[in-house]
């Protein structure tokens, strides 16, 4: 952290509002908790206003600038959990890639992987700490100021996602030279894929260290592989992720955390759906032209409704 102490991971605040951790372990809970993906984001003036001419990976690279932007949806809705403000492309970076956020673009990669060759250019072996210990202290930080209000996520992009952006090169609708490596180089895309894996295990036991209270991977880019892609090519590797962190976080004695099997969870928020053991969400986050009002709006609306049938069923 720039300047200033450096808080430990220990002796965190009690937590008050635990509804959003009792669903994600499917318990019972009086309202169907709520949090929104990009809950931090240009919607709110200010996140404009923190935000305003400082590059995005930097801010990202700032613990403090990161918990200041974690907690600002918190001061305006009754969220039921804060998610750590950072993104899904600081792994690749760690790998050794560099990503720059282009304004009206996105997130692009200067050199993103054409060849199988490329794939010496990565880290072959990852100190999360030292590449990515600025998330490590964000969540100390935040989890200290969060004060228990409510838990914090942290989370991590899955590995087939992380691959198809880093040879995509940044956003892309079909995903058509991702996917090329699957069919092309099936056994240099499940080294790249193993690869990120690795990383991704230290990276969220990592997190739950740093005081992260549950955790969420995002295999966004899942929907552009059929059911056969799928199982080849993401699911062992999510499977093994969430084994491999359960496993280390007892080895290191460190808490339990839900990990929420991803953001389909989302979609199945249908009406109908009940009221118990699920946590709300907006299937695509909020978008910088959102009235903050509305999210308002949403977030007391989930809660009244679900209180509501919970009291009448
Ligand atoms: O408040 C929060 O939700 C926490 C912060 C957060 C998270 C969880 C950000 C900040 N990004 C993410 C995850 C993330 N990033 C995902 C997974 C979830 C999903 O499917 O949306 C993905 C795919 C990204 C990649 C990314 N980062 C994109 C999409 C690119 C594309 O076209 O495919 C974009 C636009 C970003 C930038 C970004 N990340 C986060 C914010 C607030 C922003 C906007 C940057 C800005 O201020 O201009």
């Amino acid at each position: 952290m720039e300047g200033g102490e450096r808080l430990l991971p220990k002796g965190f605040p009690k937590l008050k509002n635990d509804t959003f951790l009792r669903a994600a372990r499917g318990e019972e809970t009086e309202h169907v908790p709520v949090w929104c993906m990009r809950q931090a984001g240009r919607y709110l003036p200010e996140f404009r206003e923190t935000r305003a001419s400082q590059d995005f990976f930097a801010t990202c690279r700032s613990p403090k600038l990161c918990c200041e932007l974690t907690l600002q949806p918190l001061r305006r809705f009754p969220l039921d959990a804060a998610i750590i403000f950072s993104d899904i492309l600081v792994v690749p970076q760690a790998l050794g890639m560099e990503v720059v956020m282009v304004p009206g673009k996105g997130p692009t990669f200067t050199e993103p992987l054409k060849e199988v060759e490329d794939l010496l250019k990565l880290r072959q072996k990852v100190d999360v700490t030292a590449e990515l210990g600025y998330v490590f202290q964000a969540i100390t930080l935040t989890r200290h100021s969060l004060e228990g209000k409510v838990p914090l996520i942290g989370f991590s992009g899955a590995p087939w996602t992380l691959m198809s952006y880093m040879i995509e090169g940044g956003g892309s609708t079909t995903m058509a030279k991702a996917k090329s490596w699957l069919y092309r180089h099936p056994e240099a895309s499940h080294r790249l894929l193993q690869l990120l894996t690795d990383v991704i295990i230290d990276y969220l036991v990592g997190q739950v260290a740093a005081g992260a209270q549950a955790l969420q991977l995002f295999e966004s880019h899942a929907g552009h592989l059929g059911p056969e892609l799928f199982q080849d090519f993401a699911l062992p590797y999510i499977r093994d992720i969430a084994q491999a962190v359960k496993s280390k976080l007892k080895e290191e004695a460190l808490p339990l955390v839900p990990m929420e099997k991803i953001g389909e969870l989302v979609k199945k928020m249908l009406e109908g759906f009940g009221t118990q053991r699920y946590i709300a969400n907006l299937g695509h986050g909020l978008y910088p032209d959102m009235n903050p009002e509305h999210v308002g709006a949403f977030v007391e609306a989930v809660h009244a409704h679900s209180r509501h049938i919970n009291k009448h069923s």
